[in-house]
């Protein structure tokens, strides 16, 4: 009988969550945190001054999450699509619209030209699975960043 009551005991502590665990935060489970759109010096193009601008996502959640068919977009409709690349819990990725070698940090949009605007302009994140829209960032003119909450 005992033993049966700590075998019940114990299923039941495996399937209801523990008082400690917090619910799940509410928002983007990927942010986009920061958009750096006005590259340092003058905008006269060059592959270091195009990854002089860059956008920073963050994942919010405690799982690592995979990025492959995710999409980073403009408000123009320039789209960068996100290769085979897991971010993981709490990490932040940059990236930067010029060319470059991909790390486990930053990836590179390779890009020719830059594609934030510095007058203003909306960063969209969308899901790789279905495209649903996960976070957006927008700013207007001036400044040469933006901090997304
Ligand atoms: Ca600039």
């Amino acid at each position: 009988m005992l033993k049966r009551l700590l075998a019940a005991i114990g299923v039941a502590a495996a399937v209801l969550p523990s008082a400690g665990t917090p619910a799940q935060a509410a928002g983007p489970v990927v942010q986009i945190v920061k958009v750096y759109y006005d590259s340092p010096g003058s905008d006269r193009g060059g592959n270091v001054s195009l990854n002089g601008e860059y956008a920073v996502l963050r994942n919010m959640t405690t799982r690592g999450i995979q990025l492959q068919n995710w999409i980073l977009r403009d408000e123009t409709g320039y789209k960068y699509r996100f290769p085979s690349f897991t971010l993981k819990p709490g990490k932040s990725v940059t990236v930067r619209s010029g060319q470059g070698t991909d790390t486990s940090t930053t990836l590179y949009w390779g890009r020719k030209w830059y594609v934030w605007n510095n007058d203003g302009d909306t960063a969209g994140l969308y899901r790789g699975s279905d495209l649903k829209k996960i976070d957006g960032c927008a700013w207007g003119r001036g400044g040469i960043s933006t901090t997304c909450p």
